[in-house]
């Protein structure tokens, strides 16, 4: 063959080897906007011709100036910044509308989109999102990133192109509350990890970080007035290693960052029972004057705060007004579960009283599932975790429920027996299993009416660090966010494991330790 001809056909080889490798790796889903993946799953995905690429020119433009809007335009900029490297300048007083601009507004109110539904449309090259109110916008935004390649969540700048097809997206979820419990008494996690589990909850529209800030173990929030607890109370945890705390400035911290994204911190103080911290950091809160011992075990169900001292209701009355006081959200958590060495007949009138305690401080309560054995005030929700019987009692008397099934959605337990981390009293929750419920029809007796919505708690005793809890929350986090968002159209395991498997590669670009489940069908796409 001649060299002029070899020359050819190495040119053919070389260009058409380029184009292989644009196809792979660039290609937008061939099957339009509706192809994509997305968890959680929108209500309606309306394919249409035609996309949208970001580009260096692109900017996010949004109407008004409110505080909030901006707010929403930084963050949005800052997700996308980082891995395209473009500078994604947020511009309040944009004239006209340009192709490749992303637009975010508060719309004229649209009722079926509620609260926190979005209209997303993708259209003549660029992005309009709207929404009756910033949490829309938010939801909204989670949404974009799920449509661009997941190399967008990279933390190093990507080559591109960041595109996304047209089409439209309407989107509202079912329930309301939607929510992950961190429990930082049995292992303390600093404010960095409490941060990064917020950006990673948020990512999938929830909207609720219930922080189970006191235990036997351990008291992690400073009281002002009772500066023993931090002190004494906060300074172990399980195994014994040196425990921690937050000041109230650092709570303020988290709860700021989790504003801004979307989530409500729910503070819980648990009590009567689970109160050893307490307990030993303050003689005088014991019957018999006597502190006990710091505790650094896994046992549960062998204090009791003094019910019939007084002292003990001006002690929670001073802790739930401090807290009261930096929680902005509606509600305050008082625990009430496993009060095992409580008798019945002080849990009742204890339980009626911390709920008057918070309504003064007006605040709605929260309690797992055995406040039900009270008399509920109007604004009380139970948390079902273990006893449907009590969850059935809470709705017989008026209350909500908060759907925690620890055989579905408590996060500690082992995926199965190879499992080294977590706990199995609830039975083995693999993936599937964690989704494979409906909160609606659950438990007999407790129907949609009566579920302010769903939570799935990470109890800490066997979990000590961010790499850990992202083994046992990832991926089953992202079902129960799917489930909470609208489980009327999901729950179904076959259909949803492929939107799961998809998400590998976003997982990874976002550097969470998720537990890659052999039930899963992982899609792992070309290093491009
Ligand atoms: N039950 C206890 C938690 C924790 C958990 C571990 C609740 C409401 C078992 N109470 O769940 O403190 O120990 O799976």
């Amino acid at each position: 063959m001649s060299i002029k001809r070899q020359k050819q056909l190495f040119k053919i080889i070389l260009i058409s080897g380029f184009f292989l490798i644009q196809s792979i790796s660039f290609a937008i889903p061939s099957g339009g906007l509706s192809s994509i993946s997305l968890i959680p799953k929108p209500v309606s995905v309306t394919s249409a011709p035609g996309n949208f690429s970001l580009t260096k020119k692109s900017s996010i433009c949004i109407s008004g100036k409110s505080h909030e809007l901006t707010t929403i335009g930084e963050y949005l900029s800052g997700k996308l910044r980082t891995a395209t490297g473009f500078e994604m300048v947020v511009n309040a007083a944009a004239k006209t509308k340009a192709s490749g601009n992303i637009y975010l507004s508060i719309s004229k109110f649209d009722k079926q989109l509620g609260d926190e539904g979005y209209q997303l449309s993708i259209k003549g090259g660029m992005i309009n999102l709207s929404a009756n109110n910033p949490a829309g916008l938010f939801n909204g935004i989670q949404t974009i990133r799920q449509l661009l390649p997941p190399k967008i969540e990279s933390s190093s700048i990507q080559p591109g192109p960041w595109q996304i097809p047209a089409g439209t997206i309407r989107d509202f979820p079912e329930y309301s509350y939607r929510g992950a419990m961190l429990d930082v008494a049995r292992h303390f996690f600093q404010v960095d990890d409490v941060k990064r589990y917020i950006d990673q909850i948020s990512a999938y529209k929830m909207n609720v970080l219930h922080l189970h800030l006191s235990d036997d173990q351990g008291w992690r929030i400073e009281i002002k007035k009772w500066p023993k607890l931090t002190s004494i109370g906060g300074s172990s945890q399980v195994g014994g290693e040196k425990g921690g705390f937050y000041t109230q400035k650092q709570y303020s911290e988290i709860v700021k960052y989790a504003s801004e994204r979307n989530i409500t911190i729910i503070p819980e103080i648990d009590m009567p029972g689970h109160t050893n911290a307490s307990l030993a950091s303050y003689p005088e809160l014991n019957c018999n004057n006597k502190a006990t011992e710091l505790y650094s075990g896994t046992e549960v169900g062998f204090t009791s705060l003094c019910t019939s001292k007084d002292l003990t209701y001006q002690f929670i009355s001073d802790v739930l007004s401090e807290l009261a006081e930096i929680t902005p959200g509606p509600y305050l958590h008082i625990g009430g579960d496993e009060s095992h060495v409580t008798k019945l007949e002080d849990y009742i009138p204890f339980v009626n009283r911390v709920q008057e305690i918070v309504g003064k401080l007006g605040k709605k309560v929260i309690g797992w599932d055995e406040i039900a054995l009270s008399t509920l005030r109007p604004n009380s929700f139970v948390q079902y975790w273990a006893k449907a019987e009590n969850a059935v009692l809470g709705v017989k008397q008026g209350a909500k429920v908060i759907m925690s099934p620890a055989a579905n959605s408590y996060l500690d337990m082992k995926y199965d027996s190879t499992t080294l981390l977590g706990l199995h009293w609830a039975g083995y929750v693999e993936v599937d299993q964690s989704y494979n419920w409906d909160p609606a029809t659950l438990v007999k007796g407790v129907a949609k009416e009566n579920i302010l919505g769903v939570e799935a708690p990470l109890w800490t005793e066997t979990v000590t660090n961010m790499n850990e809890l992202e083994q046992m929350v990832f991926p089953r986090l992202l079902g129960i966010a799917d489930l909470a968002w609208r489980s009327s159209s999901s729950g179904n395991w076959n259909e949803y494991k492929i939107r799961l498997g998809n998400q590998a590669e976003r997982l990874k670009a976002l550097n969470i330790a998720y537990y890659p489940s052999k039930l899963v069908p992982w899609v792992t796409q070309l290093k491009n």
